[in-house]
């Protein structure tokens, strides 16, 4: 076994960053304790989903028209009920829910505000591909008593955390408060998140391109030509790319963030604004990408800086290495 340079677990770690802040009140840790608890609780399940009977379908779709997996639904339930008594938060708002979440009437309101996708690519439960919870977390802009639609719908750079936990492998916890991406591996045997990634960076240019090509005759003529550049054999630019693509967004986000290269899920003709969700999906993942170094884009801007004017709406993402997202934000702009 080879022991951690350093045995730093995720509660140690989480406490230690905030002795760096004189005036916390320690709810903005509590919160992230509380979403560690959620993941290994999540992580329980989704680790002997195929044993017992939460595989499968509820015969339900959620606001998005993805059907909803028993997994689903767990995951959700498990998410707001480890969250909603805490003290920590105002109001949450789920993926898996039209309407924001309030906390119980017996519980005090905290001054956070938290939005999550509790199980991220459940398409692919059955199949055994990784899965993903992915959360942001931002400060309440209203003034007391229970939050409100407007704490929710805020720009992805009023972010003050952001985070996902990926089911894979192994179990990750993986997040940034503004200060650096950091990773944390589940040790089942002691029931620990334990730091294996300190202050990840990605790298600059990568090798890999990760988007469902099976869209490819409904993108646009300018993404079209971006995808036939990066399949052509060019030494010198280290083309051509592979091609990774899971179906998971926490999974190909994860692999584009260590290895690099770039991911997207790009508008098309059917559906100009994309499949993914700017609150749940788009923003966490932009703020970590850029936090390491990366770039995120929707094709014109940071998608940081889009701002939210419905809880389920849609945005084209591209993410990744620096170099990869803006040679792609140049081709889609007609400069190449
Ligand atoms: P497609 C999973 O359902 C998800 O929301 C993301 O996690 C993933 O990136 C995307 O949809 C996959 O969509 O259309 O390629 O199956």
């Amino acid at each position: 076994m080879i022991l951690q340079k350093k045995f730093m677990t995720l509660e140690r770690f989480i406490y230690e960053q905030e002795q760096l802040y004189p005036n916390a009140t320690g709810q903005f840790s509590g919160l992230l304790h509380d979403l560690s608890l959620a993941a290994k609780l999540v992580w329980r399940e989704v680790s002997k989903a195929g044993l017992v009977n939460i595989l499968g379908v509820t015969h339900k779709t959620n606001t998005s028209g993805d059907v909803v997996k028993k997994l689903d639904e767990f995951a959700d339930e498990t998410v707001y009920k480890a969250m909603d008594h805490g003290g920590h938060v105002c109001v949450m708002a789920s993926e898996e829910n039209e309407d924001i979440l309030h906390i119980p009437d017996e519980y005090k309101a905290g001054k956070y505000v938290l939005l999550f996708d509790p199980l991220d690519g459940s398409s692919n439960i059955d199949a055994n591909i990784t899965l993903g919870t992915i959360f942001s977390i931002y400060n309440r802009i209203s003034p007391g008593g229970k939050g409100t639609l407007d704490d929710c719908l805020q720009s992805g750079s009023n972010q003050v955390a952001a985070g996902y936990i990926i089911y894979g492998t192994s179990t990750m916890f993986v997040y940034t408060t503004g200060h650096g991406v950091h990773g944390f591996t589940l040790d089942p045997s002691v029931g620990e998140f334990l730091l294996s990634h300190e202050n990840i960076r990605i790298p600059k240019k990568g090798k890999i391109y990760s988007m469902n090509e099976g869209n490819y005759r409904n993108w646009s003529s300018e993404l079209q030509r971006y995808v036939d550049y990066l399949k052509e054999s060019d030494k010198e630019t280290a083309r051509p790319y592979s091609m990774r693509y899971i179906g998971t967004m926490a999974g190909d986000a994860h692999r584009t963030l260590l290895y690099g290269g770039i991911f997207a899920y790009p508008g098309d003709k059917k559906n100009p604004e994309g499949k993914l969700r700017l609150c749940y999906e788009c923003n966490p993942m932009a703020f970590i990408i850029e936090q390491a170094g990366g770039r995120s884009s929707n094709g014109k801007q940071s998608i940081l800086n889009v701002q939210p004017t419905s809880l389920h709406q849609h945005t084209p993402v591209f993410l990744g290495s620096e170099e990869d997202v803006k040679l792609c934000e140049e081709f889609l702009q007609g400069k190449r």
